[in-house]
């Protein structure tokens, strides 16, 4: 029994997977991972599925992040335990035998950006917005963030994105060919659900092998190596001053006075 994770069967192997914490911008606690974890784990054996269409509940959000109030007690091992439950999410989505799409509309940020990152590709909504803000907060992207972000737009633009942490709208994700599509707020979902039966209708024995063999040739080289890189780089920025303050300013809404710390 799923508490933030909603799964919907629809047409021809198409399911929809939503996170469902509205209240928070379905920012990604611990329980909400582990959850999304099992479920797609789940659907992963389930031979009618086709098409995974990945979205969060309500109008405001993909998802806003990780949980900030959750991270920002954590210490160093917890961080490094937490990016470790992140990461395997995304490589699942990533490498599941399934075709998945990120269907944005509002914030995708952070650990939200990273997971749609992740799916084979990303449909946004006129409204979305896309944005890596972990340095405001004190630390760096910790769910293949700084591996997926520069494979999708580039090295330089990847490094512009993280350095600033600002949000960019739809249209610029658009240009940047972060975004495959991007569809007017009214109706979003049902061209998403267009675009998914598009898909399902087609071999899915051949999609996923396109599937494999593209995700194989854009690996430059050793992705395991660089989630452990990625996962104790962000695991080391915690506890640090800066963390602190970043979490904290956030938590008590006002702008952090980071110490380079
Ligand atoms: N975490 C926790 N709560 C969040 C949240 C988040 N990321 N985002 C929003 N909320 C909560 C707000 O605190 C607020 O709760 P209450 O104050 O009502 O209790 C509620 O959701 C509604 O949000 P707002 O009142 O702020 O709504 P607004 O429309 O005014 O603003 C916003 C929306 C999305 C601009 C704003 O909420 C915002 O700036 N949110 C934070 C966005 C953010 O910085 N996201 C990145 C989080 S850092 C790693 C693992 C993970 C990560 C990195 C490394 N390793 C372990 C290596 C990932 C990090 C991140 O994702």
């Amino acid at each position: 029994m799923s508490n933030f994770i909603k799964t919907v069967p629809g047409e021809f192997g198409v399911v929809t997977v939503s996170i469902d914490r509205p209240e928070a911008l379905n920012a990604l606690n611990r329980s909400v991972l582990f959850e999304l974890k099992l479920e797609l784990e789940r659907l992963a054996q389930d031979q009618t599925v086709r098409v995974i269409v990945l979205r969060g509940s309500g109008e405001k959000a993909f998802v806003a992040g990780a949980d900030i109030k959750e991270m920002q007690e954590m210490t160093r091992g917890q961080a490094i335990e937490f990016s470790r439950l992140g990461h395997s999410v995304a490589t699942l989505l990533e490498s599941i035998q399934k075709v998945t799409i990120a269907a944005v509309q509002g914030y995708a940020l952070g650990g939200g950006m990273e997971l749609a990152l992740s799916c084979d590709f990303i449909l946004a909504s006129e409204k979305a917005q896309f944005g890596l803000p972990e340095v405001t907060l004190g630390v760096i992207p910790g769910f293949g963030g700084t591996i997926r972000l520069s494979r999708a737009v580039g090295l330089n633009r990847a490094k512009e994105l993280i350095f600033t942490g600002e949000r960019i709208s739809a249209e610029s994700a658009l240009r940047l060919g972060l975004v495959s599509k991007v569809y007017p707020q009214e109706g979003f979902f049902d061209e998403v659900m267009k675009r998914a039966r598009l898909i399902a209708l087609n071999s899915l024995g051949a999609a996923i092998s396109a599937k494999n063999l593209l995700n194989e040739f854009s690996e430059s080289s050793g992705t395991n190596q660089k989630i452990d890189a990625e996962t104790h780089q962000f695991g080391s920025l915690f506890g640090v001053t800066d963390q602190k303050e970043g979490m904290a300013a956030f938590v008590e809404k006002r702008p952090a006075r980071f110490k380079g710390l």
